[in-house]
């Protein structure tokens, strides 16, 4: 009989404390890119959002994967400095974004652990007034699953007196995990990003029945719904004719940096 060695606790442990060493070095040298992805309008093919994501390739460690070293920067005391950056670049790159897209928002992604801190709409708010406090129309928070982990009651007062600044919100991944309807009213939001597991799984009927529910629900409170994941031309078509709107994913635009990503949409027309 083997036993297993693949999982060294030590070895995990001396991992993470790498990555997080690295990590707050690049974040005090700039030295992480932010790439964009962005939705779509599938009737007027308009570009409506671009999402900021955060890379890493880091001169010791090679590339590392943003699941790995945003697990490590929650564990480590780092995600708020690098919340904090990510606004920054988005901030800084707004105004390039606008010129291109007029009508656009940019969405940055958000921990729970950053919306769990007394100060975080405030320091949010002083961090787009040092810039221009007319982009705060032109940001969205996406927020995951993540944020039912804390204190809901402040992560509330946040978003909603960020809302009051004309930021909008948008509940990432839903579906998944404790981002249950049940608790969809707790929050207020403008968006629900539908993760990519039930476009994955659309050739199943009853899929199809919840994603149809989730375009009708969302339209009957004036929200958005946004597909994320939407890989073929086959899901797109499905999409469309199940009610849905807006959209991410491969088939539509890759996550690129500004320059590398097209003035006009280049995904196939119906
Ligand atoms: O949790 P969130 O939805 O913010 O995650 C975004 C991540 O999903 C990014 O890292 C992005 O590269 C990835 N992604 C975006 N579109 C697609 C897609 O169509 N398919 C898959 N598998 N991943 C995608
Ligand atoms: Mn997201």
């Amino acid at each position: 009989m083997t036993l297993s060695t693949d999982f060294d606790p030590t070895r995990a442990e001396t991992r993470q404390m790498r990555v997080a060493h690295r990590l707050a070095h690049a974040i005090a040298r700039n030295g992480l890119q932010v790439v964009y992805q962005p939705e779509f309008d599938l009737h007027t093919r308009q570009l409506v959002s671009l999402e900021a994501l955060c890379r890493w390739h880091d001169d010791e460690l090679g590339p590392v994967a943003p699941d790995e070293f945003i697990a490590v920067a929650e564990a480590r005391g780092l995600i708020v400095p690098l919340g904090e950056y990510m606004l920054g670049q988005a901030l800084a790159d707004l105004p390039e974004v606008l010129r291109r897209w007029p009508q656009t928002r940019v969405a940055v992604n958000v921990s729970g652990v950053e919306l769990a801190r007394p100060d975080f709409a405030v320091r949010t708010a002083a961090a787009i007034r040092s810039v221009n406090p007319a982009l705060a129309a032109h940001l969205e928070l996406e927020v995951t699953e993540s944020v039912f982990h804390h204190d809901v009651p402040t992560v509330r007062q946040h978003l909603q007196s960020l809302r009051d600044l004309h930021l909008t919100v948008a509940i990432d991944d839903f579906g998944t995990g404790q981002s249950s309807l049940a608790r969809l009213h707790t929050l207020p939001f403008d968006k629900i990003k539908l993760d990519r597991s039930f476009v994955q799984a659309l050739e199943n009927p009853m899929v199809q029945a919840i994603v149809r529910a989730m375009a009708q629900l969302t339209e009957s409170f004036a929200r958005t719904l946004v597909v994320e994941g939407v890989e073929t031309p086959a899901q797109l078509e499905q999409l469309r004719a199940l009610g849905c709107r807006m959209a991410q994913g491969y088939l539509l635009c890759r996550p690129a940096t500004l320059a590398d990503l097209p003035d006009t949409p280049i995904w196939p027309q119906a």
